[in-house]
């Protein structure tokens, strides 16, 4: 034992450790199986605020989008079994969105290992395939170096969750032991040759397309991006609920590459000659279910720019493959001058086509949603945070919000529903000065809406909108599509939203017009409290661009 060292227990030499990380905030549920953790949190209260939640779930959605707002690793405290099992959810929306998160998990004592002690899971196959490294630290001297490899290895390359468990008699227990710093960033830089073979293939290129996506970019290297891609004159676009990672304002920007993308942009990402791709995966739903670009050969010559080494020819094979984190990249773009007046051409076509899609068109019913959307993207302040949940109602919001600028966008490109409202605790906790707006479907809101007594608890005070369709709005379509008529359990019968917030302390409002939103979300902003409005849609409503009723006709027609 090192004399000058004093003796602390497992708690203690945690809580210290994660302030010695930089960790400023964590979110989580206290459990038994980790009382010294939370003995030794108390002592860190100044320096780190800790977030007691309702849900696992919502807490772990909160700890994501701290990670994905700020870009520290987001930190989630639950206990063992139960709180395990919840706390999955988040868990694996890191794991697919790439956001630094590390997860504490209260283990069973060594002593009683093995039997299937009460709540006993073996976190290491749990997490196995929703995390980049599950560890469980077996001896108290050794948190200091446990706790410093999960914040490399969550921020490094890229970035995603780590899973540490925590033996209760591990925890317990004392050793004398030193703190170790800050962890490092670790995340590589194209090379000279990368660079120029880029220009080679870029000078050649008469339809080059740009998509960015991916989680691993700050502010900076957003901007320096920019401005490289508006002096080169190239058209971009963003991958899947990435579109704040470039000002959808720029004549540069032809939107989203996404879930309902505009069948005019997927045509021009069919058609590029090159497509620089930086940071996206080429997942799923930003490659149209992998139509976009043919698997695993594209047609188009892919330079395909990726944080994470093994994403690279994971689904395509790049003619070109950077190993580079975003900021690295972009600083490296700003010693390769290009410009091409045909770029330009494209690019300008692009905008226009881009301005044309995003221009709501009515939909059945009193209440104009798609109007509601561009009233916020006009009226609410160029920095304003919204977080958006899975569910059709998100179509809008992709499709007539206009992103102004890194991180104005939370949402889960795993699709997972019930995002937006702990998110916008999070949002409105870890950046009080910015205006937060939460959006939700009436089924994605229920699945966290206990958050709602988070939000109150700690004065989260921002305003969130429930888009209330009576049904699990997105099945409804697919069960429609596939057998119409054939409607089975996608009919919610909901509460009264409104009262529903009023109950837990905060305002509450119904909205059953286009007109009556401005005023209502006005009164809800100077509540002085978390505020929800309910919007009332009407439910042939079902997308931004045709109706339920019409979706059941096609389907019948096509099937006759
Ligand atoms: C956690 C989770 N459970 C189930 C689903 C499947 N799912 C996708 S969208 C959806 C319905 C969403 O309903 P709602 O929030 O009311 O939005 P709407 O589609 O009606 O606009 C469901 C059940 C999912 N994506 N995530
Ligand atoms: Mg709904």
């Amino acid at each position: 034992m090192k004399k000058d060292l004093k003796i602390r227990h497992g708690g203690k030499i945690l809580a210290d450790a994660l302030v010695a990380q930089g960790v400023k905030m964590a979110f989580g549920v206290p459990g038994e199986s980790y009382l010294a953790l939370l003995d030794g949190l108390l002592d860190v209260r100044d320096k780190l605020a800790f977030v007691t939640c309702r849900q696992e779930g919502g807490a772990s959605y909160m700890a994501e989008a701290y990670g994905k707002l700020t870009g520290e690793p987001g930190v989630l405290l639950v206990t063992r079994g139960p709180g395990a099992t919840n706390g999955a959810i988040g868990m694996h929306t890191g794991f697919q969105d790439s956001t630094p998160m590390v997860m504490f998990i209260g283990q069973v004592g060594n002593e009683m290992v093995e039997r299937e002690a009460f709540q006993e899971i073996d976190y290491r196959r749990m997490y196995g395939q929703m995390a980049k490294w599950v560890a469980q630290i077996d001896r108290v001297e050794r948190i200091p170096e446990y706790v410093s490899h999960a914040f490399h290895t969550a921020t490094a390359g890229r970035p995603g969750p780590v899973v540490l468990a925590l033996p209760e008699d591990m925890l317990f227990s004392e050793a004398a032991v030193a703190d170790v710093e800050r962890h490092h960033v670790v995340r590589a830089a194209p090379s000279a040759s990368d660079l120029l073979k880029l220009k080679t293939l870029l000078e050649k290129a008469q339809k080059p397309f740009v998509i960015l996506g991916g989680g691993g970019w700050d502010r900076e290297a957003c901007l320096k991006m920019q401005k490289w891609v508006e002096a080169a004159g190239l058209s971009v676009g963003t991958s899947f609920r990435c579109q704040d990672l470039f000002d959808n304002r720029s004549p540069n920007y032809a939107g989203d590459v996404g879930i309902g993308i505009n069948p005019k942009l997927a045509q021009r990402v069919k058609d590029a000659d090159v497509l620089l791709v930086i940071g996206a995966r080429l997942g799923e739903m930003t490659t149209s279910a992998y139509t976009l670009l043919e698997v695993p050969q594209p047609r188009q010559t892919l330079v395909h720019v990726h944080a994470g080494a093994e994403e690279l020819g994971r689904v395509y094979r790049p003619a070109l493959a950077i190993n580079s984190g975003y900021p690295q990249f972009a600083d490296a773009l700003q010693n390769l001058r290009l410009k091409n007046p045909v770029w330009e051409k494209e690019t300008a076509e692009a905008r226009s086509q881009y301005l044309e899609w995003v221009e709501p068109r009515p939909i059945p019913g009193k209440l104009q949603y798609g109007e509601v959307i561009r009233w916020l993207s006009k009226n609410l302040p160029e920095d304003a945070i919204i977080a958006g949940g899975a569910g059709n109602f998100a179509g809008w919001l992709h499709r007539h919000f206009s992103y102004k600028g890194f991180r104005t966008q939370l949402g889960p490109t795993n699709g997972s529903m019930g995002y937006g409202y702990p998110a916008g605790v999070a949002a409105k906790l870890a950046a009080p000065g910015r205006t937060v707006i939460a959006i939700c479907g009436d089924g994605d809101f229920l699945m966290n809406g206990q958050e709602l007594a988070t939000a109150v608890q700690y004065g989260a005070n921002f305003v969130a909108l429930v888009v209330n369709n009576g049904l699990y709005g997105t099945i409804r379509m697919h069960q429609e599509r596939e057998y119409p008529g054939r409607v089975f359990g996608t009919d919610l019968r909901n509460p009264d939203f409104a009262a529903y917030a009023r109950a837990f302390g905060a305002h509450g409002e119904l909205v059953e017009q286009t007109e009556a939103f401005a005023p209502a979300f006005e009164r809800a902003s100077k509540s002085g409290k978390p505020a929800v409005i309910e919007l009332r849609i009407d439910p042939d409503a079902i997308s931004p661009a045709t109706t339920l009723s019409a979706i059941r006709e096609k389907a019948r027609q096509s099937k006759r």
